[in-house]
């Protein structure tokens, strides 16, 4: 079988961190954790997608938990308004099950017809289970730039391992690279996002990833201010301000365990000026603007 030809995991890079060891697997050329290894085998292995599937794909910090909020409030959106929704109270990354980690969860909403489509990952194109590629389901993915996705890694990883490493596993461009190619043979398929352009136009972008994922805004709902309402509710000024979000843990029972506020660092574009300064760089012959 395909998976136990390529099942070459790694152990080789480890990690400090504050609470023991943290050990990285390498698999079909990316790393990963070695709950996210595991959990990515048995996605490969047991997952059966639908053609009715959406898939939130993206490289990590590439402001998926945005995504997610707002693909959430946008199917839900017939059952749950702002006072009522799932968001107020849950982690958007605990309201869309990650493929890799809550196969169970995802197993669920197959079952339950009625529940939504939506299953988000971080794995790379070349690791998604086969029968989602050949399932043909729809996959919404996510970009940033790249000076501000190192800083949001950088700071994520500063407060969860509590220093910082200069070697971890960063893989940005062979990610975008593989989602971008099948993009090029799948027409129609894979809606692309940039987070820059999301943030200057939202209702923009937000129209066009519910008519991607088979959610389309009527006039009705355009006039009745539905957009603006789910661009509000999902901002990163309320969203940041929730107080499930300000002092929450996500996967409290794991090993890594993160506090929910570090999904919500400033979400400001950029950003990478104030870490990449002048003075650091002087003397490197490096010139980033
Ligand atoms: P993940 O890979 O761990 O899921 P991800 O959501 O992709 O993280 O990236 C986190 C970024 O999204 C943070 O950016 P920053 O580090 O530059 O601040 C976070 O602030 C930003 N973010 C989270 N929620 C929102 C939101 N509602 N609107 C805009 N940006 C957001």
């Amino acid at each position: 079988m395909e998976d136990d030809d390529s099942f070459k995991t790694c152990p080789q890079h480890t990690i400090s961190r504050l609470k023991g060891n943290m050990t990285m697997y390498k698999y079909l050329g990316f790393w990963n954790i070695k709950s996210l290894h595991e959990g990515t085998i048995l996605a490969r292995k047991s997952f059966k997608a639908k053609p009715s599937d959406v898939l939130i794909s993206s490289c990590p910090k590439t402001d998926t938990t945005w995504l997610k909020t707002l693909a959430f409030a946008i199917v839900t959106r017939d059952k749950f308004d702002g006072s009522t929704t799932q968001l107020l109270t849950t982690l958007p990354h605990e309201c869309i099950p990650l493929l890799e980690h809550d196969l169970e969860k995802v197993e669920d909403n197959h079952n339950n017809a009625g529940l939504f489509p939506l299953v988000a990952t971080h794995l790379p194109y070349t690791s998604l289970p086969e029968s989602l590629v050949a399932s043909d389901c729809k996959i919404v993915y996510i970009y940033r730039d790249v000076k501000d996705v190192i800083v949001s890694h950088y700071c994520f990883l500063h407060e969860v391992v509590k220093l910082f490493v200069d070697d971890v596993p960063f893989e940005y461009w062979d990610h975008i690279w593989g989602y971008w190619k099948a993009s090029q043979e799948r027409l129609g398929r894979i809606l692309f996002l940039k987070y820059e352009d999301m943030k200057e136009d939202p209702t923009n972008d937000v129209k066009r990833l519910a008519e991607f994922i088979g959610y389309l805004f009527s006039i009705e709902e355009e006039k009745a201010g539905v957009v603006e309402n789910i661009i509000k509710l999902c901002s990163f000024e309320n969203m940041s301000n929730l107080e499930v979000n300000k002092s929450g843990t996500h996967r409290p029972e794991e090993d890594v365990s993160i506090e929910n506020r570090l999904y919500f660092k400033k979400a400001k574009d950029g950003d990478w000026e104030n870490y990449f300064t002048d003075e650091k760089l002087s003397g490197t012959g490096l010139v980033l603007k």
